[in-house]
């Protein structure tokens, strides 16, 4: 078997690695690597003033870990700046939240070049790279510019805006050609690759057809839909088991009989947080029933806390939180219980075990992880219901679950209201299907049909 390398802008120390890092690549990444083995690389997550030339290099397991670090600058330009205030809200569709300025540009493929070069050095001549993410769309481009001539392929892991959003990119035109750099480039959906390829047609006269082949920029890709997947049979597991730990029983105790809705999230604004405690609110203000008889438990470990727009939906989360508990708590409930910080895997998978909803409302998201692992971690006796934006990715898949507009407090409330009131039968079927399909695709099976497709294409010599 070939070695596998793969690139990411952040890779967690080793002990770190696959626990508690909330982010569904480094998960994702460290799922699909543990057993096959291989290197890889990125940042390191350090800042400093002067970098060192040669990367770090650790070794836990199968994995060799290769970092490097960035200087401020680069943190706040490449980082900070064009991946995050640039293609992150304009990828998800938030043109409002999306700045963009030539400097941040700049760096962002400095730093892409400086990845290329550090790579290029520890390449062996079979190796097959496989690199994510929105941070690193230059990077083979880049590397083919140095004689590389392996195969590269791209995985996005948010989703690809529909053509008019895209425009809105001064710089669109040198993105997408250097994506077209890859031998391969996967989407989490079906919905993302259209949008790809209608950019192909019709902004770059490139030609995209049904079969994933790709013709543009004097390239020749694929490109094809890989929804990705958890670790299934882990998340049981961990569920299976937490449910009885202290934790979960005194959350259990806490609860009183009340039935608990639970939702765990990066704090981000494409995660619909507000609009979520809102449609909570109109749940308890459509339907009085509810009152004093459930509870959001609502996760949300802070991210990107230097962003400026992170700042403010944190303050607004607050703000909603506040308002709401303040109009309906009585002393003894409360209706939104608001966690700004970050649970173990296993806490998670026992709260998501002993829920009786489990609410997934992006506004727009790749695929959401959690809704998958929200359906893994249920007891098949007494599953809890999905309830889940159509504006995920993972909607395209788990159809059992109830599909919800998510900007739409009143008919967040009616699903929440048909979640708490759904006959046992009922659920058992819905999640059923839904368990079916997360094992069925889970992480491993999504790591091998993309290195299979990837080791199939066709690589020009
Ligand atoms: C990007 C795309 C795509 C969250 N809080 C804690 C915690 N987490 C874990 C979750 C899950 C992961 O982090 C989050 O993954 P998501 O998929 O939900 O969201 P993003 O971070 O935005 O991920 C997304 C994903 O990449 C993979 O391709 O699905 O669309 O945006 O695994 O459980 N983990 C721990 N404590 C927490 O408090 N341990």
């Amino acid at each position: 078997m070939k070695r596998l390398v793969i690139v990411s802008n952040r890779v967690p120390t080793p002990s770190k690695a696959g626990t508690a890092a909330a982010g569904g690549l480094a998960v994702a990444v460290h799922a699909a690597m543990r057993d096959r083995g291989g290197v890889w690389f990125g940042w390191s997550g350090n800042v400093v003033e002067d970098r060192e030339h040669q990367p770090k290099i650790a070794k836990a397991g199968k994995i060799t870990y290769a970092t490097i670090d960035l200087t401020q600058e680069e943190y706040e330009q490449y980082y900070n700046g064009f991946a995050n205030r640039t293609l992150w809200p304009l990828f998800h569709y938030r043109m409002d939240l999306t700045e963009f300025n030539r400097r941040n540009m700049a760096s962002y493929f400095e730093v892409n070049d400086l990845f290329a070069n550090t790579l290029v050095a520890l390449l062996k001549p079979d190796d097959v790279i496989w690199v994510h993410d929105y941070h690193l769309i230059p990077l083979a481009e880049l590397l083919r510019a140095k004689g590389c001539k392996h195969r590269i392929g791209f995985f996005l892991h948010i989703p690809w805006p529909a053509l008019e959003v895209l425009l809105a990119l001064p710089n669109h035109s040198a993105i997408v050609r250097a994506l077209c750099a890859y031998d391969q480039v996967g989407f989490q959906t079906k919905d993302d690759l259209y949008a790809f390829r209608q950019y192909i047609m019709r902004e770059a006269g490139g030609r995209a057809d049904h079969d994933g082949n790709v013709s543009a920029f004097n390239r020749n890709l694929r490109a094809e839909a890989f929804p990705i997947g958890i670790d299934a049979d882990r998340i049981a597991d961990y569920a299976r088991k937490s449910q009885h730990s202290r934790q979960t029983k005194r959350m259990l105790d806490s609860l009183r009989g009340r039935q608990l809705a639970v939702g765990v999230d990066r704090l981000d604004y494409s995660k619909g947080l507000v609009e979520r405690f809102q449609a909570f609110e109109q749940l308890l203000d459509s339907y009085p029933e509810h009152r004093g008889h459930v509870v959001l438990l609502q996760i949300a470990p802070p991210s990107r806390e230097d962003v400026p727009e992170y700042m403010e939906i944190r303050q607004q989360l607050e703000t909603t939180a506040g308002h709401v508990n303040g109009r309906y708590a009585e002393f003894d409930w409360v209706p939104i219980r608001y966690l700004n910080r970050g649970y173990g895997r296993q806490a998670l998978a026992g709260f998501f075990r002993i829920s009786s909803i489990g609410l997934v409302t992006p506004l727009r998201d790749g695929m959401n992880l959690v809704a998958k692992e929200y359906v893994a971690a249920q007891n098949p006796q007494d599953p809890g219901v999905l309830v889940l934006s159509r504006f995920a990715g993972a909607a395209r898949e788990l159809e059992g679950a109830i599909i919800v507009n998510p900007y739409n407090a009143e008919a967040i409330a009616d699903a929440l209201h048909q979640a708490l009131t759904i006959p046992l039968e009922e659920r058992r079927e819905r999640w059923s299907s839904m368990y079916q399909q997360v094992r069925k695709n889970d992480v491993v099976a999504w790591q091998q049909r993309y290195l299979d497709a990837l080791a199939d294409v066709a690589v020009a010599a």
